[in-house]
This record gives C-alpha cells, structure tokens and sequence, in this order.
C-alpha cells in the first residue's frame, strides 16, 4: 500500500484524540486514491471510500469530531456530541466488514437538532437548561430510523432557544445551553433560524448532513444563509414523536444538507407513518410506501414544468431599494434565465391576493394556543424532569429565575403574552379555531393552493428569505437550494439586537421551490435540475478562518487497533 503524507500545520491543532499523531504523518491518499474533503463531500463519495476500505466510518466520526472542535469555540453550532458516537460507528464498521450494509446511509455521521430526543447519554432540551437532564422513555422515531438506517448520531446541533419562540429581543441562533451560533460567510454573521447549528454543521462539513425543524422558515432560511440545500418536509411526511413543539399544525422535521441528493438521501429514511404522531397518518402514499426521492434526482426535471412567482409577497418597490434588494437581482437575473433555460416556463406575477390581507396577530394566535397545548404533551412524557417543569408557566418561572437563562437580557415576551391571551385556555376555543382556519384559507385558496389551481401550475418559486409563511400555515413543502450571495459592496446591516450581521458581501441566499402538500418528488427534482445547472454552493465560500482544518488523512487508521479514545 503506497501512502502519501503530507506535514500538515492543521494537525498540530489536533488535540481530541489521546495520542497524537505526528503532523508529518497526515496521508493524503492512499494507493494514489486522495481522500475526498470533507467541506464538500457527498454521501456517495463517502459510501465509495467505505467500500473501498480508504477509510472506516469510526474515522468518519474521529474526523468530525475533530472538524467541530476545529470551529466549537467561535461557531457554537453544535451542543454536545454522543460520547457512544466511535462504539457506534466501529460496530457498523464490522457489520460492513462482514457484508451487512444496512443502507445507504450506513456509518454516516450526522447531527440532529437540540429538539430532537434520542434514549442515550445526550440531552434534548431546545437550549433551555429546564430541560437539561431530563430523560426520555425511547427515542424518537427519527432517531430510531437513523439508528436502524446505519447513521451514527453524531451530536446535537445548536439552534435558536425554544425554536425562536421565547423573547422578542433576542438572537438568531442563541440559547443558554449552546451559546450564540454564528454563521461562517462573514464576521458575526448571523446564522439566521431557529435550526441554525444544523445549517452551519452541514454547511461545514462538521457531519455528513444534520436534520433541522420548523414551523415557519427554521429548516429554509437558516439553509439558505448558510449555503445548503434544506427540505421543509410536508407536516406529517416525518414524525414529530419526541421532538420539543411549537405548534403541532406547523411543525416538521426535514434534512439540510450540501446537496439535493444527499438532502434526498437522508428524507428517504426519516419520512413515513408513526405510530406516536397522528398527523403521519394522513401520509397518502398507498401503504405508506414514501416515494424515493433520490430518483427523483433528475436533470431534465425542469422540461415543460409551469412555475409561478407570487410576486406581491416580496417584490415591493421598499423591499427592492431596501438591504434585500440584491436577493430579487439574483432571482431576477440569475435564477429566471437558468428556469427557463432548462425548459421550464415563468408564469410571472401569479398574485397571492390573501397575503396582503391576513390580520397581523392570527400567526401569534395559533402559535400560542399550540405551544400551550402540545408543550404539556411533550413534557409529559419525560421519564426524569428534574426541574420538574409541566407547562409553559413552569418553564417561565424557571426561565425567569435561573441566571444562565439571561434572563431579562433576553425577555420571555411571547410566553407573557401567549399566557397573558389565552388566561387558562388552549387549541381547542373558537378563537383559535377561527384564527386556524382563516389561515387555512388566506393561504391555500387565496394564496399557494388557489394559484396552483388557476394557473395549473407544477410549483411556485420565490426567493427563500420570503417563501416561508403561506407554506407555514398549510404545512406544506419547500425545498430551499443555494442561489448566490450578496455582492462587494453590500452594506453590512446588523441584527434587531445588534450583536450580529445581517446582511454584508459574501453572504449567501437561497431559491426555494414550493407546491402542495405531499410534493416534495416533484420538488426535490426541480430543486436538483437547478442546483445541477448552477452548482452556486461551490462559488460562494465561508471565510477561511471559519473553515475547520482538520481532514480524513489525518485521523485514518487512528482507532484501529490502537486504542485509541475520543475525548469528549
Ligand atoms: C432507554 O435507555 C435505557 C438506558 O440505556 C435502556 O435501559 C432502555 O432499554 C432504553 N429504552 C428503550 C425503549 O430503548
Ligand atoms: C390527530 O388527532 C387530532 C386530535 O385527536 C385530530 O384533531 C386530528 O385530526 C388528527 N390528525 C390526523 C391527520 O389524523
Ligand atoms: C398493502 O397492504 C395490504 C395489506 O397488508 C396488502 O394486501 C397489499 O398488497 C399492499 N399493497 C401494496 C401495493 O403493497
Ligand atoms: C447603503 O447605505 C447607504 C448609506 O447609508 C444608503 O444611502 C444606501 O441606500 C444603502 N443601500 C442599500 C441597498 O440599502
Ligand atoms: C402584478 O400584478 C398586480 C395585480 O395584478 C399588479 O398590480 C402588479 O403591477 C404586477 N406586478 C408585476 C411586477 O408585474
Ligand atoms: C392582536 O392585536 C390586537 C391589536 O393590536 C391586540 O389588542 C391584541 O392583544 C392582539 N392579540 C394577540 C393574541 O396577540
Ligand atoms: C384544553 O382545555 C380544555 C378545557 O380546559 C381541556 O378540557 C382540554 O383537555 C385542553 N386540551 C389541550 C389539548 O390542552
Ligand atoms: C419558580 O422557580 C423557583 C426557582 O427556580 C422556585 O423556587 C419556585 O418555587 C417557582 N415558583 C413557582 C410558582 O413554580
Ligand atoms: C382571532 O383571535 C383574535 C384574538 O382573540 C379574535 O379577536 C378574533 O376574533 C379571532 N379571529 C377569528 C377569525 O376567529
Ligand atoms: C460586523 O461586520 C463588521 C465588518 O464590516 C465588523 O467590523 C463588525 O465587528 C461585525 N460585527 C458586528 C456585531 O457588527
Ligand atoms: C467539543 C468541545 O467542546 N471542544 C472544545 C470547544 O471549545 C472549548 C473552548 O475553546 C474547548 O475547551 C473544548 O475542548
Ligand atoms: C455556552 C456555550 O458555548 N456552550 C457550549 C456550546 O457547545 C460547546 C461544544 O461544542 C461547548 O464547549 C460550550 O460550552
């Protein structure tokens, strides 16, 4: 076997393994194969050099393990790594070595977001230190599908505290338990969210792929700023079984990841029925049988497709002179000719009349009366609760009273006034309903559903900073691919709080696809046409500080046989 070894300054910062390695013994290929890196690398990629024995799966989790520890102390994207993560993907190892392979995605690392519940020494506490501890009777039906598809759990990605849904003055990306994340295309960028560890992790290379949540623009927005391709799955396509809730009308699970294909990869395993979420049943796929979206994978899947732009969302004269001006250039200018040019035709300005006149509270309605009503559900269900938290006025109380919570610098203004309204009440008053169901009807009707319909589209597009709302109170999917970033010059403009970036040359934006629920084949493949004719992720690159040093050459061979430990 002829070994190539490079003395590499990156592996002097190597400190997580017991024993070090010399810096000059870091391979960078073996019998002339170079290992792929790690920033950019697919699922393929990474399945080809496990077959081929280049590398193992536990120096998959060596290497990541390392890459966030390279970036931990500046990014805060991830929260905790699973300390069973290198017995996991050894055991896989030997499952392979013996000829199983589980699937696809078996020995990949991946991380989950902090609102995810896993039955292991890891916690699940969206941010919050009232949760921290706290034990789960079995883990939730998507950690399980990963466990049993041959993932390894990685860790727990960072993310904006309570899914965002706690104060009206803080941060993107902040909670107590994980610190403030930070996005790597610019200084103090900020990560945008709620899944804002998730999006910087993939967006790194920190796991093969993460999943993120939301409820209105958490999985497509932070994606889009962060340069990856994230799937919003239909409510209902994947389990919300032991996630952390905001709302159960809007909550869904869904993978961001570097590619379309490794996105689709990923949402192959996590989609279908279970048993502990009722809203899977309603999955129309006969028998449940999830179509594969990684067939959907497909580059004609543009020809002869109709897609309409409801520009009356975004295209004000206020938007376009404003900070997000450069974002409609790119959709304009970039994004159009490249739809058209790969067959599909622009039914332009195809008007959601409901969005201009849905009343300025309904969203806070609905979202107070669910988090009301399903945080109870979720807390009931914890074997060990060792703040003893039951409800939202419990998890206010201890926010209010334990320092870490940072609390008043970071007020509880939306649980004051969820409480404030509904005084006892929850999901089930007229009110609520009144306020649901409206919505259902603004945006379906006179909004997505209506314009599909009048127009006989295929799918809807806007630019992913505007796309998430109506798809938010429909439950239904958009897939968010990247489509350029600001340009030199862009005036840097901070966050509402001050302390990050938000707009400034060099940070990225996204394109998102959007149709009716259940679509996400038909999404997913047009989302690939685009991301294969434009290949935008590689134009657009993080800062070089930001980028984690360490690559597979140097961790190879480190755990077999050695005893060799990671640190945790
Ligand atoms: C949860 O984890 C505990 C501790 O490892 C284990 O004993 C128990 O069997 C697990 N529960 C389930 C349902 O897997
Ligand atoms: C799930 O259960 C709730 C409450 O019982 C019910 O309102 C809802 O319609 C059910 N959803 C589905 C998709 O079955
Ligand atoms: C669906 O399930 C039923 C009952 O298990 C079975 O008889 C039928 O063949 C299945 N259909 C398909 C298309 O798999
Ligand atoms: C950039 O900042 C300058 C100076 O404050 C201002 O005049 C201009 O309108 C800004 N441009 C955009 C696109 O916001
Ligand atoms: C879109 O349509 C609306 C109403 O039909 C019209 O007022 C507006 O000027 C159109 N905008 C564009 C950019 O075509
Ligand atoms: C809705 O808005 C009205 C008017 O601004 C306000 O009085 C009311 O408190 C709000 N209700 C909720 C639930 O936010
Ligand atoms: C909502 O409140 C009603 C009346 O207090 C109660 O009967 C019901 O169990 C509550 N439902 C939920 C989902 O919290
Ligand atoms: C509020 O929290 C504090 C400490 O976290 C606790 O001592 C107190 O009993 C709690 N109050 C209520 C009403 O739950
Ligand atoms: C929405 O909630 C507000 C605040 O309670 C209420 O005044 C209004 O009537 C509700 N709207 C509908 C359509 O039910
Ligand atoms: C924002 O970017 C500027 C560089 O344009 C930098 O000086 C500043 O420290 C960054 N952070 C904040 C919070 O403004
Ligand atoms: C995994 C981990 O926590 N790594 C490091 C994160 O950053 C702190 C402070 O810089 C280090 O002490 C940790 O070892
Ligand atoms: C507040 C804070 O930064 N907490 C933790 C974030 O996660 C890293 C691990 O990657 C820890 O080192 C920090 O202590």
């Amino acid at each position: 076997m002829k070994v190539s070894l490079l003395c590499s300054l990156s592996a002097i910062t190597f400190g997580l393994l017991t024993s070090a390695q010399s810096s000059c013994n870091t391979r960078t290929s073996i019998n002339g194969t170079p290992f792929p890196s790690l920033l950019d690398v697919t699922a393929e990629e990474l399945t080809t050099g496990l077959e081929s024995g280049l590398f193992t799966s536990a120096d998959l989790v060596n290497a990541y393990i390392a890459r966030i520890n390279d970036v931990n102390s500046t990014l805060r994207a991830v929260t905790q790594l699973n300390p069973d993560a290198l017995a996991i993907a050894q055991r896989l190892d030997a499952e392979r070595a013996k000829g199983t392979v589980r699937g696809p995605l078996h020995g990949l690392p991946i991380l989950i977001k902090n609102n995810i519940g896993t039955n292991d020494s890891m916690d699940n506490t969206a941010g919050s230190y009232s949760l921290a501890g706290a034990k789960l009777p079995r883990d939730s039906t998507l950690a399980a599908k990963l466990t049993k598809a041959g993932a390894v759990i990685l860790g727990k990605a960072n993310l904006s505290q309570w899914a965002n849904f706690r104060s009206d003055n803080s941060s993107n990306g902040w909670s107590a338990i994980g610190g403030q994340v930070v996005g790597a295309y610019f200084p103090d960028q900020d990560p945008s969210g709620s899944s804002s560890g998730s999006a910087v992790s993939s967006s790194l290379g920190l796991a093969f792929a993460t999943l993120g949540s939301e409820t209105d623009g958490s999985i497509i927005s932070p994606s889009a700023i962060n340069n990856v391709v994230g799937i919003k799955p239909t409510v209902g396509l994947t389990s919300r079984d032991l996630v952390i809730p905001l709302s159960e009308h809007q909550d869904t699970v869904g993978p961001i990841a570097r590619t379309v294909k490794d996105a689709a990869y990923v949402l192959n395993v996590i989609a279908g029925y279970s048993p502990y979420d009722n809203y899977t049943s309603a999955i129309p796929f006969q028998n449940y049988t999830i179509p594969d979206y990684v067939a959907a994978c497909n580059f004609s899947a543009l020809r002869g497709k109709r897609i309409g732009i409801p520009r009356n969302v975004f295209d004000t004269p206020r938007i376009r002179q404003g900070r997000y001006g450069a974002i409609l250039n790119s959709f304009d200018n970039y994004a159009l000719p490249v739809l058209r040019a790969a067959g599909a035709t622009i039914i332009d300005n195809t008007t959601w009349p409901g969005y201009d006149i849905e009343p300025a509270n309904r969203t806070s309605v609905v979202f107070d009366g669910d988090f009301i009503s399903d945080l109870p559900k979720y807390l009931a269900q914890l074997t060990y609760n060792p703040q003893n938290v039951h409800n939202l006025e419990d998890v206010r109380n201890f926010t209010q009273t334990f320092p870490l919570e940072d609390y008043p610098d970071r007020d509880t203004a939306v649980w004051d006034q969820a409480l404030d309204y509904f005084d006892g009440l929850n999901n089930t008053t007229p009110q609520f309903w009144g306020n649901y169901t409206l919505g259902l009807e603004l945006a379906g009707p006179q909004g997505l559903t209506g314009s599909i319909k009048n127009h006989s589209l295929d799918a809807l597009i806007m630019p992913t900073f505007f796309a998430s709302h109506f798809p938010a109170i429909l439950g239904t999917p958009v897939v968010t691919v990247p489509m350029g970033s600001y340009p030199a010059g862009t005036n840097v403009t901070q966050n509402a709080r001050g302390d990050l970036n938000a707009t400034g040359p060099g940070i990225p934006f996204g394109l998102a696809f959007m149709a009716g629920k259940w679509s996400e084949e038909t999404l997913i493949g047009m989302a690939y046409a685009f991301e294969q004719r434009t290949h935008v992720r590689g134009k657009v690159g993080p800062l070089a500080q930001n980028v984690p040093v360490t690559e597979l050459g140097e961790v190879v061979g480190m755990s077999r046989g050695r005893g060799m430990e990671v640190k945790l």
